[in-house]
């Protein structure tokens, strides 16, 4: 806005109040179309008390998996035993394209700290209700996942303190390294003392307009604080939302309170409308995802092949074009000897 302002100046007197009433026109427009963000609660893809019907029937919209259990305060993902898997998943897959999960946790148990594990994770998945190693469910999973990892399982940790969420984008091809606590596939994340608090503990994922936002609210004061942020993330429409938790030699209770998922409705300009095309296949952008590289590097050979081919035909051409002048000159200055 101050570099219009500054335009104006040595402009007419009345060319100068036309501008900055444009100015606040545009400040105006601005402010508008910021309030224009709105939010609805989509009731399709949230859990929230008394979790009525939830598991049990069939019109129900989630579905349980392995030790989860639902009380009227709670969907307790694990209890605070050892070996335990539980998880949550919604049936109905989120064409959203922009949309806020604000996610009301607890995690408690009896052990001491870093006594306790494994930690839970939220999903935004291709694929739905299968277990498997990472926080309760499958491995090589297509599309997001958010973690509150509460057990450094690597000796050797650099700057991460435990309890640690992070989030992880993956296509497939993607492994996240249990031993490591997915510290190489991580996009980002922030330390977060979550566990046996007394308060409500929350944290929200915001993706709008291909950003991934993940911000927490864990000390009671009613506060967002920045835990990631990271642009150009591109996840495919249709996916599912869910929640799992495990514990192993380590444990502790894994309790869902709500998720509560809105509808952001942003406006976009034609520019960013056209930069933000439909995606099949989850990526991020100035990254390369395992799986990637091979069809990159296909084509980049296939690339070198079309160009050696057509240098090749160029030469050729060339040459006959030469050979066909040197003949005539030959003939020429032969007839022109004799
Ligand atoms: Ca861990």
């Amino acid at each position: 806005m101050a570099a219009v302002g500054e335009r104006s100046v040595g402009m007419s007197c009345r060319s100068g109040r036309l501008w900055s009433r444009v100015v606040l026109l545009a400040v105006w427009m601005c402010s508008t179309a910021a309030d224009q963000t709105e939010e609805y609660l989509k009731r399709e893809h949230s859990l929230s008390k008394p979790y009525q019907g939830v598991g049990s029937s069939s019109s129900s919209l989630w579905d349980l998996m392995g030790s989860v259990l639902v009380t009227p305060q709670y969907v307790r993902l694990t209890p605070d035993l050892q070996s335990t898997q539980g998880a949550v998943w919604n049936r109905m897959p989120c064409y959203l394209r922009d949309w806020e999960l604000q996610v009301h946790f607890k995690v408690h148990g009896q052990g001491k700290k870093n006594l306790n594990g494994d930690g839970f994770a939220i999903w935004f998945t291709k694929d739905r209700m299968q277990a498997g190693s990472v926080f309760g469910s499958k491995n090589n999973f297509v599309g997001l996942g958010v973690f509150v990892d509460t057990y450094p399982n690597e000796e050797k940790q650099h700057e991460r303190i435990f309890p640690y969420v992070s989030a992880m984008v993956s296509n497939g091809s993607l492994s996240y390294d249990h031993t490591r606590d997915g510290r190489s596939t991580e996009l980002g994340g922030c330390t977060a003392m979550v566990r046996n608090l007394n308060h409500d503990t929350f944290f929200v994922i915001r993706y709008v307009k291909r950003r991934l936002t993940i911000m927490i609210d864990i000390d009671g004061k009613q506060e967002w604080k920045d835990c990631l942020d990271v642009a150009g993330v591109r996840l495919p429409r249709g996916y599912y939302f869910g929640a799992s938790a495990a514990t192993g030699d380590l444990s502790d209770n894994h309790d869902i309170i709500s998720l509560k998922l809105y509808q952001l409705t942003v406006e976009r300009t034609p520019a960013e409308e056209k930069m933000d095309k439909e995606v099949f296949i989850p990526s991020v952008d100035n990254m390369k995802l395992p799986g990637m590289d091979d069809h990159e590097e296909s084509m980049s050979g296939f690339a070198l092949f079309l160009i050696i081919f057509f240098s090749l035909i160029g030469m050729i051409f060339v040459g006959v074009i030469l050979l066909i002048v040197y003949n005539k000159w030959h003939e020429s200055s032969r007839k022109h000897f004799y």
